[in-house]
């Protein structure tokens, strides 16, 4: 009896997890965040390359479409030294994250589109407000750990992840029109996979706060495979957290994804990627996935094409596609022929 109601009381604690047999997209036409011309029609370029036909073709994948987030708004001065398009930034955000909210409040994986990498303020804060325990892994050429006082450039999608995590809130000036953020999101909760190209106080900050960080010498040193474990093991030990990948698709090698606008040589291979995907898809714990800095204004025809069917290929993995392939549902046999007559 009491063995009984042990085995039940733990049946109840320990959530069994599945992936998800829903999904729904979002593209966001941004670019404000950078200073290249071309991040915003990635998100018309991955639906005219069949984005949603090949999602659909996944096993069992609901595929609902819930369009474009409106990226325009004014162009306000806010005063704040050395962050190119704040106010465009923050509103932008702001849309994308109640748009996550609801993909994931109607029971939907939610897979955004962008734009660029600044975008990823959104998304998680979106999904937070939803799943509180969610972890994030950064899946990126670089840390995008930035404040405005150690970026280089201005530009935000280097900063997005210091914007979203609390323990960054004294580095930050007041940031007017971000009011609508939750800031609460927690550096303990993000890992990062594909690192080579990181500024030195952005190493300083992965190095104070101890994140768990594969970066690509980690990646050859260890394989994927247990890169990636060993990220989840760190953040969810007990594999009871919801998954959110952000992933800038110049973690990929730039020989497979070329057209993206900070490249850097010497990445993931596309193999490795998807292999990765495929890992975290099994966990049945992917609840929401970014897809960012695609560029289709960079390169030639080739390496357009290239591009994109790299990022479609990743999203497949991530929500489910074999490729071991998957026989059709419910039907026991191959189809006899009318004609009776044996070969
Ligand atoms: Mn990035």
């Amino acid at each position: 009896m009491n063995l009984c109601r042990v085995f039940v009381r733990n049946m109840s604690q320990g959530k069994k997890w599945q992936p998800l047999k829903k999904v729904g997209v979002v593209g966001v036409p941004f670019e404000k965040g950078q200073k290249k011309y071309g991040v915003s029609v990635a998100p018309a370029a991955l639906r005219s390359a069949g984005l949603l036909e090949a999602l659909r073709e996944i096993d069992d994948l609901d595929v609902k479409d819930y369009g474009d987030i409106d990226t325009s708004s004014p162009e306000l001065d806010l005063h704040v030294k050395n962050m190119d398009h704040l106010s465009m930034v923050s509103n932008c955000n702001k849309r994308l994250s109640e748009q996550v909210t609801q993909v994931l409040k109607d029971d939907r994986i939610a897979v955004t589109i962008g734009g660029d990498h600044s975008i990823g303020v959104g998304t998680v804060d979106g999904h937070q407000k939803v799943n509180k325990d969610m972890i994030l892994i950064w899946v990126d050429a670089h840390a995008d750990i930035n404040t405005n006082k150690t970026s280089d450039s201005g530009s935000v999608h280097g900063m997005p992840v210091a914007l979203l995590v609390k323990e960054f809130s004294h580095y930050w000036p007041y940031l007017p029109t971000f009011e609508w953020q939750d800031l609460v999101f927690s550096i303990k909760s993000l890992g990062y996979i594909g690192l080579r190209s990181v500024d030195q106080y952005e190493r300083l900050a992965i190095q104070k706060f101890n994140v768990p960080c594969c970066a690509m010498e980690d990646i050859d040193e260890n394989g994927i495979k247990n890169s990636i474990q060993y990220i989840l093991k760190t953040l969810d030990p007990t594999n009871s957290r919801p998954i959110h990948v952000s992933f800038d698709i110049d973690s990929v090698d730039a020989l497979e994804a070329p057209s993206t606008g900070t490249a850097v040589r010497g990445g993931l291979t596309l193999r490795e990627a998807i292999k990765m995907m495929e890992i975290i898809h099994a966990t049945g714990r992917l609840r929401a996935i970014d897809l960012v800095e695609i560029n289709p204004a960079i390169g030639n025809e080739n390496d357009r094409k290239r591009t994109i069917d790299a990022g479609i290929s990743v999203l497949k993995a991530a929500l489910g596609f074999s490729r071991r392939g998957t026989a059709p549902r419910g039907v026991p046999d191959l189809p006899v022929q009318d004609n009776t007559t044996k070969r």
